[in-house]
């Protein structure tokens, strides 16, 4: 026993003794915490450069953007291939994903040899050779005729611009195949497959090891967001806010971003800590220069590390080994050594005498000492850099205390077990304000690979199936086209005392015929309704050309149950209003021409009556369809007994903004509303009014070209969405082509659309909120506010907040903004193709080549979209190239040219007296 202990001591004193010497021999390869954490910041400094788009290109560490955004939500199914290539084994795997929620995977794999000659040989050799491995897969498993996804784990820096392209920026480790660095991988890859023509895969992703080894725990602990790989090489991969990756656009939400701290050093910031064995590593690597962080951590160059470390201490005699001397043992021969446990002695002894050495006891000390030092500084140096990952994350999420799981993989970390026990403790020692979890990978990155392409799956048929839904929604040319011609042809009947009855469009001849001629004079009272606004306007007209009008206006509501109530009540409503303004104005009593802008379709045979044909937008008040409005309108003043008024014109307010406009802009000959409704009204000349006598002269036709396809001119263009509008609109199958277009319906059509989207799970996560289902909830100032180009998507996600849809995340506010512009451009389009008939009908009419011509235009829509109006105009000119189109937004509205008719009918009146 006394032997056994003295023994004992013994060795252990030489064992001090020994240790002692190496240590001293290799103080700096010992760092301290202080030199720990100071690498850290510097290691944090580097990423920040990496991620600004003003440093990235001078950057060594190169945060390379991954495209991997989403993380698996449960819905993924079923069998995806992956590759896996870069680390010591080259495999195939087919990985089923089971549809049953419950997170079940099944994966069968096949390790495939890499030849050093294929690394070293041809690039299209390389990705031939894989393409075999992947041939011989599929013959194993019997599946070669199957089409499958694949996912491609490529373990080098990328640079990518979407998940299926991926350009290698240069090889790492032992791979140094020529042609490839600058080329994509995966048309590399797709060559050999096609060269090969006896199997097709479909390769949705391509990704590093280390974002498949995120993803593989990911799948497990939906803690883990940061990927770490400490093996043949080195590398992590991390969960980085959108806003904070520059050489992105958007800045909502997450995306993985790939480090490649590898090459952290690259640009000289490790000098202070680089020894010269670290040095001579680099001089003696296949990429000089390159990688340099990895070549003081990772597995291909630890081996290398101690055994120059060895030389050098045994030409300093620290080792007095007998026999062959340590200087030309072949490289690479000392990287499976790893002698740290007990047996570790024994084990330096097992290998130095592997490498034809007979070492001595203190040799072996010595060698597990160097071991245990340098793989020391390995971890260490690895801890350094995740902190600063790990301070980079805490500080995006503000969080006091960042509870989070970091995957990894890797045969240093998986083989070496004081690596990760030293990594681990470190990383706590540094941050200990941290909860940091390591995950072990036990599936390795082909299943993360498999999951990225389950998800990129997933995506793709979701975004084909929103895309074949929106696709409904967006009208080609030749159907705009056909669109034209159709409303030419309806507005032909309109105009056809012989057709008139089979025209959706009326083409209601609106008396309107003369323009002011500057001698018109007096006060008028204008009434506007029919738009999001009720306006009562005094309306001062000073004889002479031009600018010579003043006006008062007042808003008053119409209350929805006033709009919905009796006539009676609404033309109350309307007369309370005149009294108010007239007080308002201190003209109360007064007895004024009155200008009436009625906003619907109205039968008219003279100015100054006009027969309700039916009541539109959110109108329908009850016993007024078929009556004159102004009689009902006189009615109710009489009804008040409080003042008179001299009714002189009733006026649709496309016909009062096309004379508002005309004022300013003689040319302006036609009048556009795209407002809660839209209709257009525009000089026709008098022999094609067929239902009007006389043949000299125009007149302007209000065309009520919001009926436009209820007699199924559109029925072909209309989709399911418009149907469900329709159907619960108040006047089902009535207004079609308004439907389509304006305010009143665009809101609908896109809550429809994004129902539909949230039903089949396209859309927040599947969850249909009550809000949504609210009829009218999505007015269309939102699809005005979501589409404006200023409004970034945190702000579209707070309107979507607003209206109650709190589950929205980033991609949702995305797609919400997508169907707003796919359901507003349609309408524009459709606006557009309508105004081209319109245009067209008046050049041919005047046998022109080509028309110079000034629509007049008004309506929230038209003023406030950020895109309609100029889709609207590009429509135009592509549908009617012969028109030259000038739009003149009115600023007055169409009270104004209410009033102006007024006062020239008033002249023409006084002139016929006369
Ligand atoms: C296993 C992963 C693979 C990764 C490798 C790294 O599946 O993607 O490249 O770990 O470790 P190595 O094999 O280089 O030790
Ligand atoms: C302002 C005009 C009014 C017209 C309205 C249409 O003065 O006559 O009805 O535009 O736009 P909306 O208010 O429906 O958006
Ligand atoms: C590569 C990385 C890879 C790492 C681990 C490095 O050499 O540049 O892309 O993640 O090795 O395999
Ligand atoms: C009405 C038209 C009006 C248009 C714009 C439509 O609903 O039928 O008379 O011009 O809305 O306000």
């Amino acid at each position: 026993m006394l032997a056994s202990s003295l023994l004992a001591n013994y060795c252990t004193a030489l064992h001090d003794d020994q240790a002692l010497k190496v240590d001293k021999y290799l103080h700096h390869f010992q760092l301290s915490d202080k030199t720990l954490m100071d690498l850290s910041v510097r290691f944090r400094r580097e990423m920040d450069r990496g991620l600004s788009r003003d440093t990235n290109p001078t950057a060594a560490v190169k945060m390379l953007p991954t495209f991997v955004r989403s993380t698996p939500d449960g819905t993924e199914h079923g069998e995806f291939l992956a590759l896996d290539l870069g680390g010591s084994n080259f495999r195939v795997l087919l990985v089923k994903v089971m549809a049953n929620g419950k997170q079940e995977v099944e994966m069968e794999n096949q390790i495939y040899e890499i030849p050093e000659h294929i690394m070293r040989g041809c690039g299209s050799e390389l990705f031939d050779h894989i393409a075999d491995c992947l041939a011989n897969f599929l013959e194993k498993l019997g599946i070669k005729d199957k089409k499958l996804p694949l996912g491609f784990t490529f373990s080098f820096p990328c640079q990518q611009t979407k998940l299926d392209e991926s350009v290698l920026v240069y090889w790492t480790k032992s791979f140094r195949a020529y042609g490839v660095e600058g080329k994509d991988v995966v048309s590399l890859l797709k060559k050999s497959i096609q060269k090969r023509g006896d199997f097709d895969v479909d390769i949705l992703a391509v990704i590093n090891d280390t974002v498949g080894t995120m993803m593989t725990c990911g799948y497990d602990d939906h803690h883990c967001e940061i990927g770490l790989i400490v093996g043949t090489g080195t590398n992590a991969c991390y969960m980085e806010q959108m806003r904070n990756l520059e050489l992105l656009d958007g800045d909502e939400g997450r995306m993985c971003v790939n480090t490649e701290w590898g090459a952290f050093g690259d640009d000289g910031s490790l000098e202070d800590l680089r020894t010269d064995v670290d040095r001579e590593i680099d001089a003696g690597s296949l990429n000089p220069g390159k990688q340099l962080f990895e070549k003081m951590i990772s597995g291909l160059y630890l081996g290398e590390v101690v055994r120059l470390i060895l030389r050098e201490l045994s030409v300093m005699r620290h080792l007095c080994s007998r026999g062959r001397d340590l200087t030309d043992i072949k490289r690479r021969r000392l990287s499976t050594l790893s002698p740290e446990e007990e047996e570790g002695v024994e084990r330096a002894e097992e290998v130095l005498r592997g490498l034809g050495l007979d070492p001595l006891v203190e040799d072996c000390i010595a060698t597990q000492r160097v071991c245990q030092v340098v793989s020391t500084r390995s971890a260490h140096l690895c801890a350094a850099a995740l902190v600063a990952v790990l301070r980079q994350i805490r500080d995006n999420k503000a969080a006091e205390k960042l509870r989070t799981t970091i995957g990894v993989d890797g045969s240093v970390y998986k083989n070496h077990s004081e690596f990760s026990r030293r990594l681990h403790k470190m990383v706590r020692r540094l941050v200990p304000d941290c909860d940091v979890r390591f995950l072990q990978s036990q599936c390795g990155s082909g299943k993360g690979a498999a999951m990225v392409t389950a998800v990129a799956y997933r995506l793709a048929v979701q975004q084909a199936e929103r895309q074949r839904v929106l696709d409904t929604l967006r009208l080609s040319r030749e159907q705009l086209l056909d669109v034209k011609r159709r409303m030419s042809e309806d507005m032909e009947r309109g105009l056809s005392k012989q057709n008139h009855e089979q025209s959706s469009v009326k083409m209601l001849p609106s008396y309107v015929r003369d323009t002011p001629d500057g001698t018109e004079h007096g006060d008028f009272l204008a009434l506007d309704l029919g738009g999001s606004s009720f306006r009562v306007l005094l309306v001062r007209v000073r004889s002479g050309k031009g600018h010579n009008v003043d006006m008062h206006h007042k808003i008053y509501s119409i209350p929805q149950e006033t709009m919905q109530g009796t006539g009676e009540e609404l033309f109350s409503h309307i007369v309370d209003c005149i009294a108010d303004f007239l007080e308002y104005m201190g003209m109360s009593g007064a007895s004024l021409p009155l200008g009436f802008t009625f906003s619907f379709p109205c039968y008219q045979t003279k100015i100054d009556q006009g027969i309700l044909l039916k009541w539109t937008k959110g109108f329908n008040a009850s016993g007024c369809e078929g009556q004159d409005v102004l009689t009902l309108l006189k009615d109710a003043v009489r009804r008040r007994r409080e003042f008179d008024l001299n009714f002189v014109a009733v006026v649709n307010d496309t016909v009062g903004t096309m004379m508002t406009c005309c004022y300013e802009d003689p040319q302006c000959e036609v009048g556009l509303i795209v407002g809660t409704g839209t209709n257009c009204c525009y000089m026709e000349e008098m022999q094609n009014i067929e239902r009007v006598e006389g043949d000299d002269g125009r007149m302007c036709v209000n065309m009520e070209w919001g009926a436009f396809g209820e007699n199924g001119e559109l029925d072909d263009f209309c989709t399911a969405f418009d149907h469900l509008v329709d159907d619960s609109s108040n006047y089902p199958g009535k207004q079609r082509y308004e439907k389509m277009i304006s305010g009143m319906y665009l809101g609908e059509i896109v809550r429809n659309v994004l129902i539909d989207f949230t039903s089949k799970g396209l859309l927040f996560r599947g969850k249909l909120s009550e809000r949504l289902k609210t009829r009218g909830i999505f007015e269309t100032k939102f699809l005005a506010q979501i589409e404006s180009d200023r409004l970034a998507m945190r702000q579209v996600r707070s309107i979507l907040q607003h209206l109650g849809l709190t589950i929205s995340t980033c991609d949702d506010s995305v797609l919400v903004k997508e169907v707003c512009s796919v359901v507003s451009r349609r309408a524009a389009q459709l606006c557009g193709a309508g105004l081209a008939a319109v245009v067209d009908k008046i050049r041919q009419n005047r046998n022109l080549n080509q028309l110079s011509i000034t629509v007049g235009v008004d309506g929230t829509l038209y003023k406030t979209h950020p895109h309609f109006s100029s889709i609207m105009q590009e429509t135009l000119q592509d549908l009617a190239p012969q028109c030259q189109v000038t739009f003149h937004k009115s600023e007055d509205g169409s009270g104004k040219g209410a009033a102006l008719i007024t006062a020239v009918a008033c002249r023409v009146k006084s002139a016929e007296q006369q």
